[in-house]
């Protein structure tokens, strides 16, 4: 396994995607943005996991996304991307899934098929039913299609994470993290939601298991050193 030189290395800033020639194996590059929750998840596993690797930013704010050379790695136009063992991965829970099928230490799942799904349910709750309706093109749409002003949007990104997180508050355990002693995939998708909660005032009190996993998970280097503000400052 690579050892990881945590925090991540930044190299190069964006428009140089993709490498004009293919990485070297031992090339591992994450193409992000600082505070891409599905960026932030990814990078909480790669140093979880030890993963030596770059960070290389795709500026959403800038409509790097929307680069050419960018859309050839992602042709949907999204952060993040990994490039590594030869090829590019889209998706961060497919990410994290070659991961863990690669590099499968620590696990990002439970091995027990039931336990295995109940952690895959509590991930999807955030990664599929909360996210990607609050993600930046949906807000954008909302304000251009709908006429929603920006107060509007914030209230919709709120409405959708109160509910998901009630659902989550339910399934969460009274004591230590998703994952128990260690954090798991539900963990890794929990954390950036409760940031971008954060950032978006969305109001906390009723979610207090959540509060505490939160709590726990920023004390362990890997999600620190995973932090948007960790990876803008190596921007
Ligand atoms: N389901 C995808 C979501 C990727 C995604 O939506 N990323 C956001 C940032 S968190 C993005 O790139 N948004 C750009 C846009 O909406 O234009 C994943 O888990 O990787």
């Amino acid at each position: 396994m690579e050892v990881s030189p945590v925090p991540a290395d930044r190299t190069g800033l964006a428009i140089s995607f993709p490498p004009l020639h293919k990485p070297r194996m031992t090339d591992t590059i994450l193409y992000d943005y600082w505070r891409s929750s599905a960026s932030y998840r990814v990078r909480i596993v790669l140093n979880l996991k030890g993963i030596s690797h770059q960070l290389r930013s795709v500026n959403l704010l800038e409509g790097e996304q929307r680069d050419v050379a960018y859309q050839a790695i992602n042709p949907q136009g999204r952060v993040p991307t990994l490039s590594i063992d030869g090829q590019e991965i889209t998706q961060s829970l497919a990410i994290i899934d070659y991961l863990d099928a690669t590099r499968p230490d620590p696990a990002m799942l439970p091995a027990e098929p039931a336990d295995r799904a109940q952690t895959l349910a509590q991930a999807l709750i955030v990664a599929t039913d909360i996210h990607p309706i609050n993600n930046i093109s949906v807000g954008n749409y909302l304000k251009s299609e709908f006429g929603a002003d920006g107060k509007a949007v914030v209230t919709w990104m709120q409405h959708w994470m109160t509910t998901g997180f009630a659902a989550l508050e339910q399934l969460a355990p009274a004591d230590g993290l998703f994952g128990g002693e260690q954090p798991n995939l539900a963990d890794v998708c929990l954390i950036p939601q409760m940031y971008n909660a954060r950032r978006f005032d969305t109001d906390l009190t009723a979610f207090p298991k959540l509060e505490r996993i939160d709590a726990a998970c920023n004390q362990i280097s890997a999600f620190q050193n995973a932090h948007p503000e960790a990876a803008k400052s190596a921007a």
